[in-house]
């Protein structure tokens, strides 16, 4: 099992990110702790150095299987539906931004919360309509570089353009793009599906990434998800991606992050195990 954790590479409001401030010293932690692999939240790729945030990951034998958007919508109110046309612009030309160094990592880039809520005066059917083209052209920028997108459905607390697998799976015939597909929370779908197993079976391979957190968005362990059965139909599917953790950072960040690996580590056996997974399928660390 290939796990990794969300690590903010700029300071950020978003609160189930674990880990913020010195990267060099994060890095360091979470590859001592056995994690893979690192998922970076990146604001605006230009006010990075991604030569020596690359410098640094490598130098601690980790992966970044996905870059995280959200920032641009949390910290700058950046999105594809948002009633201003420079607005809509400023988001697609921030995503494009991420392709180089999704490349450089074979990273997948998330679209999470930049894909906007509906703002007053916009219909529900003019922001999915903005959205499908932003989405169509973010996708076809990615294709030459070999790049990946992925939607994540997020609960209706937070948007109401895309809550769940079924809606996201519509969402991927309208964008028509085969290197765009679905990020899938276990936070989200506790919310939204009515049953978790089988919307992940029905995303099937659209599983671009994966995030955990327990049912209270604290670290895997912490709540009431049965991870055995949710990772077992993950892997069942034919998933080969990573398991990332992005949950609250309580009681404190080094403690969650210890915490999730622990716990997911001791039921990769049972997995492993369960009726539906052959120990062939669940990709190695
Ligand atoms: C980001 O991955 C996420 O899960 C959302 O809750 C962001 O608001
Ligand atoms: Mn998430």
């Amino acid at each position: 099992m290939k796990l990794s954790i969300v690590l903010s590479t700029q300071p950020a409001k978003f609160n189930a990110v674990a880990f913020k401030g010195d990267l060099e010293a994060n890095v360091a932690k979470i590859a001592r702790w056995g994690y893979d692999g690192v998922e970076l939240a990146i604001r605006d790729p230009q006010l990075t150095d991604a030569d020596a945030i690359e410098s640094i990951i490598r130098r601690y034998g980790l992966a970044v299987p996905a870059i995280g958007t959200g920032q641009a919508w949390g910290e700058e109110g950046l999105s594809f539906p948002d009633p201003d046309p420079a607005v809509r612009r400023a988001a697609i030309e921030r995503v494009k931004s991420h392709i180089p160094l999704a490349a450089r990592f074979d990273a997948v880039i998330i679209i999470g919360l930049l894909r906007g809520v509906v703002k007053p005066g916009v219909s529900q059917e003019q922001a999915m309509q903005w959205m499908v083209e932003a989405l169509q052209e973010c996708s076809a920028a990615a294709w030459p570089a070999g790049v990946r997108l992925a939607l994540e459905p997020i609960n209706r607390y937070e948007t109401t353009l895309i809550n769940n697998v079924r809606q996201g799976l519509d969402l991927i015939e309208r964008v028509g793009a085969d290197n765009f597909g679905l990020l899938l929370d276990t936070f989200h779908m506790n919310i939204e599906e009515p049953d978790m197993a089988e919307s992940i079976r029905l995303a099937g391979d659209r599983i671009f990434h994966f995030h955990v957190a327990d049912s209270n968005r604290w670290y895997p362990g912490a709540g009431h998800l049965d991870f055995v059965s949710l990772l077992g139909t993950l892997y069942e599917t034919g998933y080969q991606g990573y398991v990332s953790g992005e949950f609250m950072p309580e009681p404190d960040a080094d403690a969650a992050a210890q915490r999730a690996i622990a716990h997911l580590r001791s039921l990769e056996r049972q997995i492993s195990q369960s009726p539906q997974v052959s120990q062939s399928s669940i990709p190695t660390s």
